[in-house]
């Protein structure tokens, strides 16, 4: 009898000890935010065999931390749901919301990365938009996926475990937006989706930056262009985006377009042309009538890859317009919203399309 008492005297001791050590060791851990917006990560299909019909946006951002209990010992994880929306629908106003949100909590002490579930179609636009305009070092990491979390298969659970092991890793820091996908950690500048229906859909003309495997970070590469603290632009500064609207080149195009858009009051037209940014000999009077009622006018490339080399294709000097360098449209149009909140100046505009 005279052990009973002892026993639970140790017992009670041995369990306020291991809770100690517990919550030491969580205390530990880095502090991660998951902010939700929608999209596929957040999808649900009627069967497992759905992995292409589904409804997007339907999965709250607690329920995605509760279905990844692993990411519990990665970091003390807590989610806010900023929207719920399929990101083809993605507005200037939810991009500027999402980016003043990011830049808040990324001042926050308790903060030591933040993660972004978001829909594929236009995570590479939000991504490099953050990568431009949030001030921080800390690791902001973009993720989606391309199926429902209820189709076989689905890549969401491991891409959103990748991207709060990313969001928690200090060898993250400072290399700006990162967006990780099928084990890839790829630079929110760099990175496109290539493909609609493939879990392997994202990619960058310049690889990726590593790859994360069973939570751990391989890292191959730097990004070399201008990004989050060492940009010259600020979400907290911006109020609100200029209209840059983009127009696609092809095969008898004709003007009808770009003269819609010229009328919509258009601050910057980025033409998407054929090959190295060419732009039809017909269409060519039109964009300079509109750069002289005072359009930027961008010339990006409806090609994949390679990039846009000034006064080749066109005399962009003599038309004083500006060439996208690497930029995708998409990504173009991104970049010329962000440089007309500082200025209006071409020569200064191209400045910014070389060094972002
Ligand atoms: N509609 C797509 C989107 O929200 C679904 C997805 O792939 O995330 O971007």
């Amino acid at each position: 009898m005279f052990f009973v008492p002892r026993f639970r005297a140790f017992a009670a001791v041995a369990a306020l000890t291991a809770a100690a050590a517990i919550a030491h060791a969580q205390q530990a851990l880095p502090n991660v935010v998951i902010l939700a917006t929608g999209g596929t990560i957040a999808g649900a299909g009627a069967s497992a065999a759905n992995s292409a019909t589904y409804a997007a946006a339907k999965v709250p951002v607690d329920k995605l931390i509760a279905g990844l209990p692993e990411i519990s010992k990665v970091a003390n994880v807590r989610g806010e749901q900023v929207f719920q929306i399929a990101s083809e629908s993605f507005t200037n106003d939810n991009l500027m919301g999402l980016a003043k949100r990011v830049s808040a909590l990324s001042k926050q002490a308790d903060v030591d990365g933040i993660v972004i579930t978001h829909g594929t179609d236009t995570l590479e636009e939000t991504a490099y938009f953050l990568n431009l305009v949030v001030r921080t070092s800390k690791p902001i990491v973009v993720v989606g996926s391309m199926r429902p979390g209820t189709a076989l298969s689905a890549d969401g659970a491991l891409n959103l475990y990748d991207a709060v092991n990313v969001a928690a890793s200090k060898d993250a820091s400072g290399k700006g937006v990162l967006v990780t996908m099928n084990d890839e950690i790829q630079s929110g500048r760099d990175v496109s989706k290539v493909v609609n229906i493939k879990t392997e859909a994202f990619k960058s003309q310049w690889g990726p930056l590593g790859m994360v495997v069973e939570g751990k970070n391989y890292w191959f590469r730097a990004p070399v262009k201008r990004h989050t603290t060492q940009s010259e632009f600020n979400i907290d500064e911006i109020t609100a985006l200029p209209a840059v609207d983009i127009v696609y080149g092809y095969g008898n195009v004709p003007s009808t377009a770009i003269d819609a858009l010229g009328k919509s009051g258009v601050k910057a037209l980025v033409h998407a042309g054929t090959g190295n940014g060419s732009v039809a000999d017909r269409i060519v009077p039109v964009l300079q009538k509109l750069r002289g009622d005072g359009v930027q006018i961008i010339r990006s490339s409806r090609v994949s890859d390679g990039f846009v080399i000034r006064n080749a294709e066109q005399p962009d000097d003599k038309y004083d317009w500006v060439t996208a360098h690497d930029l995708k449209p998409q990504k173009a149009r991104i970049l010329a919203m962000v440089a007309l909140t500082k200025t209006n100046d071409s020569k200064e505009l191209q400045r910014i399309f070389w060094e972002y």
